[in-house]
């Protein structure tokens, strides 16, 4: 036998020899040879990989480490959407989830649940072919996440390939990344020795440790994981129960927690809830509460889904932590739509597994309720992952001077008028076009492309924009040149010029998408239709007050006091001011003041569904006779899909490009508009 095939086959029998020590070390908890010993086997195999390195793949358990740092990651579109969990925090809310499955099976008698433990983590799916680990994918927004292939490559306990057989050709597995806390208390003792910052809760440590760019930097961090779902499954079959599935995934290598248990109706649920509860405290990890699914998948499959969860689901939370504080200052936080969030600041406390400075007093109403003043005694109240907020007040602790809590006038980011309308509980700041707070999301919608569509102004450009101080507002970025923008980190020359060019086809657009792309609030692009219609000019708009914009058809008296106050902003004028001024121009056209016909001329719609008022037909005539047009497939020419009841494929294609959805009603409204 050659060198070269004695090689082969010893690499083999070492990759399927460490692959099954692992498989007894972190699935079964049962190691069968001392550390030493295992290390001795990997360092033979990475010796005879270094002799011959075309023989290494890679699943060997040589190459969990060793990718090149990324520059961003890819995005991953899930092809079966991660979905999240309802909760339940309580055991009348449990128990009111099991009435709806019963009652959607058919009064069914008893329901078989798995139970399983909810770890304060990060969901992630891991997409195994033929076997082998080929991609690993954050959650995101449950459509779309990030690759994170290289970084869970790392993690010891997901298996680079499968053990066994009869898995399918594409697997894709779901389950949870999480630090154990003892991992998490040393990781931040190094951090803290080190004066480096240090994570709030083992959650945000794991999530921290997952999306680094350096893959070797994850490979340090002490993560582990548990599966606990699927996700595709192509081309071989699983078993008919949630539990099966389990015990299946176990054999092919993956790690299972053991506190999953099988039980009867409610209260198996309920006595399996007061078994982890009783144990949480000596569980090695984080957990916020525990999850029952039913079992069996035909029964899973006839309950289906709601919104963004399973029906046959729940999530029962542990209750909240509750510690007491004081309140030293009351501030306000400007979020990225302009909404002014009282934030308290606080003495530090302990609560919930992590210490706590701030936490969320939601909105004015909220702290008039409460009462809360500065100097006050507090009760902050923090859940698993949920943002600490203050729950009440001591009032018995009240010192005499404890402070009222008000309202600024001015935007604390920007100086622009602060707005609270009428029965509303937020407040916010009116300087859309000018608050650096709200910069970034709306220079993203500016450029959106059915705003005014600047090809190639992704959110991560707007990102690199804003940060680098070369675009303040919309007016900014008109002025970027080729070579200010192949200056900034990952940009070619190409690219740059390429931008250029997509900025300047920008500067003709129209009015519709002018008004949409400036981001009033309430005004969406049926508005900005309808306004641009009825007004004909921006002169004819800026001059109306709130009696005259109520004449407009749609725009009720929320709507015109939205666009008031917003052109009312000195700031707002300047920047539209500057964006005319850098030649943003549209055909100017004749206010229409009532619609008549050729109200839609130049809008492009689709149907899809039934509609119950009219027929299609009788739609499809009634666009044409107002100058629209009708075609049969959402395309990136479509304005508006006409979503009726039991929407087809072409809703999922519209929403996937971003094409605005108008309900029967708001279609009723415009044809009536
Ligand atoms: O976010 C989750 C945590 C734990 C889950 C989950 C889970 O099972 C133990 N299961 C499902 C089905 C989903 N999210 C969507």
């Amino acid at each position: 036998m050659t060198d070269r095939r004695k090689a082969r086959q010893r690499i083999e029998a070492l990759r399927r020899e460490i692959g099954q020590h692992d498989y007894c070390y972190y699935v079964l908890d049962d190691p069968q040879i001392p550390d030493g010993e295992y290390d001795r086997l990997l360092r033979e195999l990475q010796a005879l990989e270094l002799e011959f390195p075309d023989l290494v793949t890679a699943d060997s358990p040589t190459q969990r480490v060793g990718a090149a740092p990324l520059l961003e990651f890819a995005e991953v579109r899930h092809a079966v959407p991660m979905l999240s969990l309802d909760n339940a925090f309580n055991e009348a809310e449990v128990r009111a989830f099991d009435r709806r499955v019963r009652e959607r099976l058919q009064n069914m008698a008893q329901i078989e649940y798995v139970a399983e433990p909810k770890l304060d983590g990060l969901a992630i799916s891991l997409l195994y072919r033929q076997g082998v680990l080929v991609r690993g994918a954050t959650r995101g927004d449950g459509t779309t996440g990030e690759e994170v292939t290289q970084n869970v490559r790392t993690l010891p306990s997901i298996p680079l390939r499968l053990l066994g057989k009869g898995y399918p050709e594409i697997l894709e597995v779901r389950g949870e990344v999480f630090m154990p806390r003892s991992g998490f208390a040393a990781l931040n003792r190094r951090a803290a020795q080190r004066n480096e910052k240090t994570f709030a809760n083992p959650r945000n440590a794991a999530a921290g440790s997952l999306r680094q760019l350096d893959p070797r930097v994850t490979a340090e961090r002490p993560l582990e994981f548990f599966c606990y779902g699927t996700g595709q499954v192509r081309d071989g079959e699983l078993p008919d129960r949630h539990s099966a599935i389990l015990a299946r995934f176990r054999d092919w290598g993956l790690r299972i927690n053991p506190e999953i248990d099988s039980v009867s109706g409610m209260d198996g649920c309920l006595e399996y809830y007061r078994r982890i509860t009783a144990k949480r405290a000596t569980l090695p990890y984080a957990i916020d509460g525990v999850v029952y699914k039913v079992d069996r998948l035909d029964l899973q499959q006839q309950l289906g889904f709601v919104a963004r969860a399973p029906r046959w689901a729940i999530a029962h939370k542990f209750p909240a932590e509750e510690a007491m504080t004081v309140l030293k200052a009351v501030e306000f936080q400007v979020g990225r739509t302009g909404a002014l969030t009282p934030v308290a600041r606080l003495e530090p406390v302990f609560v919930g597994g992590a210490t706590v400075s701030n936490a969320t007093l939601h909105n004015m109403d909220e702290v008039e309720r409460k009462d809360v003043r500065v100097g006050d005694t507090v009760i902050v109240r923090r859940a698993g992952d949920v943002i600490p907020e203050v729950a009440g007040v001591v009032l018995a602790k009240r010192p005499q001077h404890a402070a009222r809590v008000r309202l600024p006038h001015r935007c604390p980011v920007c100086g622009s008028a602060v707005i609270r309308p009428e029965g509303e509980a937020v407040a916010r700041c009116t300087g859309g076009l000018f608050c650096a707070a709200q910069r970034k999301e709306l220079i993203r919608h500016f450029s959106s492309r059915r705003a005014m569509d600047i090809e190639g102004l992704g959110e991560k450009l707007v990102d690199q924009l804003v940060d680098a101080g070369l675009v303040k507002t919309p007016a900014d970025i008109f002025t970027l040149t080729a070579a200010r923008l192949a200056a900034l980190e990952h940009m070619g020359e190409k690219s740059a010029q390429k931008l250029v060019m997509a900025i300047e086809r920008a500067r003709h657009t129209t009015f519709q998408r002018f008004l949409y792309a400036l981001g009033i609030r309430e005004v969406g692009e049926a508005t900005a239709a309808l306004l641009a219609q009825y007004f004909g000019t921006l002169e004819a708009l800026l001059a109306a007050d709130e009696s005259v914009l109520q004449q407009a058809p749609d725009v009720g008296p929320v709507v015109a006091a939205a666009i008031a106050a917003f052109f009312r902003e000195p700031h707002n004028r300047e920047v539209i001011s500057a964006l005319r001024e850098a030649g943003v121009q549209w055909p100017e056209q004749a206010p229409a003041g009532r619609t008549g016909p050729g109200a839609l001329s130049g809008m492009t719609f689709v149907l899809t569904g039934t509609l119950t008022v009219m027929s299609r037909d009788e739609a499809k005539r009634r666009i044409q006779a107002l100058g629209g047009k009708i075609t049969g497939s959402v395309s990136k020419k479509t304005d508006y899909l006409v979503v009726g009841a039991e929407p087809g494929s072409k809703l999922a294609e519209a929403q996937q490009q971003g094409v605005a959805l108008l309900d029967e009603q708001a279609f009723l409204k415009l044809l009536q508009a």
